[in-house]
């Protein structure tokens, strides 16, 4: 029985864990949550309705950190995407959470915050998380001086850096002086997995409510 992704193209999650299935062209079937009655399949599978969802042989995997996971332990390729030696495998997922929660979690905040009604916004989170992605993106900026991945060789942290900067830049441009962040980005869009999922989220660029720059 194949891996099914209940899964959107455009969504920033989904891609992380579509990247990591490409570098090692892991074979799945795509649960496309536009496509009839997986919105309700997802529902049944996830009642939070957080995307995307694994299921692998009957078991249901949340998350798109643990899905990667997942998929080195029972499903692994040519590329490692958790290094194999324990220490590097820590600074691996610590990039990721950082990734996760500072660059994707605030670049997410400003594009949330625009769907609510005008009444409902928060404009003072909004300056908040903006304020948080400067300071990711000068941390970042410093680490990848001597990095040319996140940690190590290409995996899980990289998975979740590609499209967290990828729509973060779009929210919140990345300033030139930043030259090692910049270069980062432009080498993860250059990777063949990334520039697939990109690909295949084009289609769905009128959905960024921000208004999606003409570049990338
Ligand atoms: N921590 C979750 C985050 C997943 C997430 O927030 N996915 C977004 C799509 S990019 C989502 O489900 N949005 C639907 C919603 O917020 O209702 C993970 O790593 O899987």
């Amino acid at each position: 029985m194949p891996l099914r992704l209940y899964a959107h193209p455009f969504s920033s999650y989904c891609q992380k864990v579509l990247i990591a299935l490409y570098e090692n062209a892991t074979d799945f079937e795509y649960r496309h949550l536009e496509d009839a009655g997986a919105g309700e399949e997802l529902e049944a599978l996830w009642p939070l309705r957080r995307f995307p969802v694994l299921v692998d042989d009957g078991r249901t995997i949340l998350e798109t950190s643990t899905i990667v996971e997942h998929l080195e332990l029972h499903h692994p390729g040519p590329v490692r995407l958790i290094p194999a030696d324990p220490d590097a495998a820590v600074e691996a997922r610590m990039l990721d959470r950082i990734f996760d929660n500072y660059v994707m979690g605030s670049m997410q905040k400003p594009v949330l915050d625009s769907l609510r009604p005008e009444a409902d916004r928060d404009s003072y989170g909004v300056a908040e998380a903006r304020a948080m992605l400067h300071k990711a993106y000068a941390w970042l900026d410093a680490r990848l001086a001597d990095h040319e991945w996140a940690a190590g060789d290409f995996g899980l942290a990289d998975c979740a850096a590609a499209p967290a900067l990828f729509y973060a830049d779009w929210v919140e441009q990345i300033p030139d002086a930043l030259a090692n962040l910049r270069a980062y980005r432009a080498r993860l869009l250059a990777r063949p997995s990334v520039a697939r999922a990109v690909d295949e989220a084009r289609p769905y660029r009128g959905y960024f409510p921000l208004g999606a720059p003409e570049r990338d």
